[in-house]
């Protein structure tokens, strides 16, 4: 094997922690010097990681969603020299001068999100007549704006001639090409584009708001889009009900507060989304369609032997998810102790990939907030989710007389593909006498 080069994150101009977003090259590829091996993104910014030299890509430390600072090594890539017997010629991209020319990555490429930078001047770049069979194409040379660009106008980036210097795709050339496609043909839906998977939407109304007074507009941070892409696939993708109960929590809440008492010198508090977390990891394993995943044709259910639960943790930055893990294994004590970890690394915008990866359900409570009910959107690709509410005190009948009871809201959204009515019903109704009487865990 020949020399092996380290890849690092060049300058970031001062950021830190910025997410992978795109991995553009895969192990085993042949890559030249300058090449985009990834994308990152922060709120900022675009900026792709090169590589220093030409070779091939041997080893990827990182992995989509990992958060990265200035000078991390990110990827090992074998330098292709003339006595190391490598052979790039057949499957890099053309581009001789930059190739084998220096070992320091070229400065990033940083181009605003707003997308404003022009490509100026670039003539028209021509689809690829015939890509046939041949040697293995190495990743297409393009811009990460390009890129964003071709997928968000689901143009095929794989079939363009870039021509820009070095025969790199350029916006412009995904511009070109995106204007170029047919419109549809009544003129009046827009193309099956955005990964609306064929619903054929009317476009999005964009009036100019300006006329009818004064506006402001701020672009959506980072994870609000991750988001807002997550959850409008989900609401349109799953068929969602929302069975509603309420579990009656007195004794919750007395031994609650009698353990956080008994508690109170270890620093930890047990709240109510520890026994939440506690009380649903129980049932999971006595309702296994609702710990389970339906694959994407809808063909086959993945049943998981393990249970993970996410639950939705508000931060300044936005909606995330962490997730506790094997929760059915561990005790109240220690299932608060991570909740209250993972809220404050989320609130500190310090969550890894991993914290918030593998979850098999959530919970979303917005009980410490406010509200009666509502309808929680289903994390894909589980397949429930339980939207906590606020409780409040109302009058029980016991059979004599009307007691006054702390009742707390339940609101389980399912996908009916999976999970029926009765199924749902029964799952809400276990779980709020387990809320009832934790005992019941036992049995
Ligand atoms: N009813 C009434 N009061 C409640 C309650 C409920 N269901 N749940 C919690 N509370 C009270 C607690 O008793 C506590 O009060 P004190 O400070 O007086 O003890 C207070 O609310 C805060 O509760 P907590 O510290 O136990 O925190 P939490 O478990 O409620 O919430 C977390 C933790 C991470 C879930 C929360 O900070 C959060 O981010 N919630 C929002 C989740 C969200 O945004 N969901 C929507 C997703 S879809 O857009």
């Amino acid at each position: 094997m020949g020399r092996l080069e380290e890849v690092r994150v060049p300058d970031l101009g001062g950021q830190a922690g910025v997410p992978v977003i795109e991995l553009m090259a895969a192990i085993g590829d042949a890559v030249t010097a300058d090449q985009g091996l990834m994308t990152l993104e922060s709120d900022k910014a675009t900026i792709e990681v090169p590589s220093p030299v030409s070779g091939i890509l041997r080893e990827l430390k990182v992995q989509i969603g990992d958060t990265l600072s200035e000078g991390q090594p990110v990827a090992l890539v074998e330098v292709a020299e003339a006595d190391t017997g490598i052979n790039t010629r057949t499957s890099i991209n053309p581009a001789p001068e930059d190739a084998v020319k220096t070992l320091v990555p070229a400065s990033p490429v940083v181009i605003p999100p707003s997308g404003s930078r022009p490509d100026a001047d670039a003539p028209a770049p021509v689809a690829r007549e015939n890509a046939g069979p041949g040697p293995i194409e190495a990743p297409p040379h393009a811009s990460p704006l390009a890129r964003r660009l071709a997928r968000e106008r689901s143009v095929d980036i794989h079939a363009l001639h870039g021509t820009a210097r070095g025969g790199r795709i350029s916006r412009a050339d995904v511009l070109s090409i995106a204007e170029a496609m047919p419109a549809d043909p009544a003129g009046k839906l827009a193309p099956a584009a955005h990964g609306d998977d064929g619903f054929a939407l009317l476009p999005w109304p964009e009036p100019d708001f300006s006329r009818f007074g004064p506006i402001e507009k701020r672009s959506m941070g980072r994870i609000p889009r991750i988001s807002a892409a997550n959850l409008s696939r989900n609401w349109v993708r799953i068929p969602h009900v929302t069975q509603h109960d309420e579990a009656e929590i007195d004794s919750l809440e007395s031994l609650r507060q009698q353990l956080n008492r008994e508690h109170a010198d270890g620093g930890i508090k047990l709240t109510l989304l520890a026994f939440l977390i506690k009380a649903t990891a129980g049932l999971l394993v006595r309702f296994p369609h609702f710990n389970a995943s339906l694959d994407a044709d809808g063909e086959a259910l993945v049943l998981k032997k393990y249970v993970h639960i996410g639950f939705a943790a508000d931060t300044a930055d936005g909606l995330v998810v962490p997730v506790i893990r094997d929760a059915d294994r561990k005790g109240v004590l220690e299932i608060a102790r991570e909740t209250d970890t993972l809220a404050r690394r989320a609130r500190e915008g310090r969550l890894t990939a991993t914290d918030m990866q593998g979850g098999c359900f959530t919970i979303s409570s917005l009980g410490g907030i406010g509200g009666s009910r509502f309808t929680p959107i289903i994390n894909a690709p589980e397949v429930a989710i339980l939207g906590v509410s606020r409780v409040t005190i109302q009058p029980v009948w016991d059979g004599q007389a009307f007691q006054p009871r702390r009742m707390l809201p339940l609101s389980l959204s399912y996908d009916h593909r999976v999970i029926d009515g009765a199924a749902a019903a029964r799952f809400t109704s276990t779980l709020a006498r387990t809320l009832n009487d934790m005992r019941r865990l036992l049995l």
